[in-house]
């Protein structure tokens, strides 16, 4: 068993797809394990995408991600992470596959609806960004 962390973004939030996002994750036998609604602060924002620092599209990024709320989920599964990444679809939605989460909910390649972690170390990463150690224990 694995764990992800993926986020729902604030252009999803907005167009009310949440239930539709944890729904196309759980139809791929990924589970819930963990579930919170937030707004990033910019200095959050900076810190969870402190990897792209100094990119041309990170202050774009930023704005982006502080724009309204997000929904963070843990998610559990045989190889999560992979698994989480295919349901999502490509980063840029023109070449994301049919069916994936990006091609039917991102606007653009910033708004592009959903991230998930990208290896079982960045999961463990971000998945304590979001949730405390009591929180993920209690699971
Ligand atoms: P992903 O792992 O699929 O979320 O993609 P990346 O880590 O490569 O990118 C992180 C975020 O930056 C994504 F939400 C998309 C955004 N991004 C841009 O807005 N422009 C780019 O040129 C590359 C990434």
């Amino acid at each position: 068993m694995e764990r992800t962390l993926c986020l729902v973004k604030p252009n999803a939030t907005a167009k009310n797809h949440i239930g539709e996002i944890i729904a196309r994750f759980e139809k791929k036998g990924l589970a819930v394990r963990g579930l919170k609604m937030l707004r990033l602060t910019k200095t959050q924002a900076e810190a969870f995408y402190a990897v792209h620092h100094g990119k041309p599209f990170f202050a774009d990024l930023v704005d982006f991600m502080t724009s309204g709320t997000i929904v963070a989920m843990l998610l559990e599964g045989d190889n999560a992470v992979k698994l989480a990444r295919e349901t999502m679809g490509a980063t840029d939605p023109a070449k994301a596959a049919e069916g994936t989460i990006r091609k039917d909910f991102a606007d653009s390649m910033t708004a592009n609806a959903v991230h998930g972690s990208d290896s079982p170390e960045n999961a463990a990463i971000e998945g304590a960004f979001f949730f405390s150690k009591a929180e993920v224990t209690l699971l």
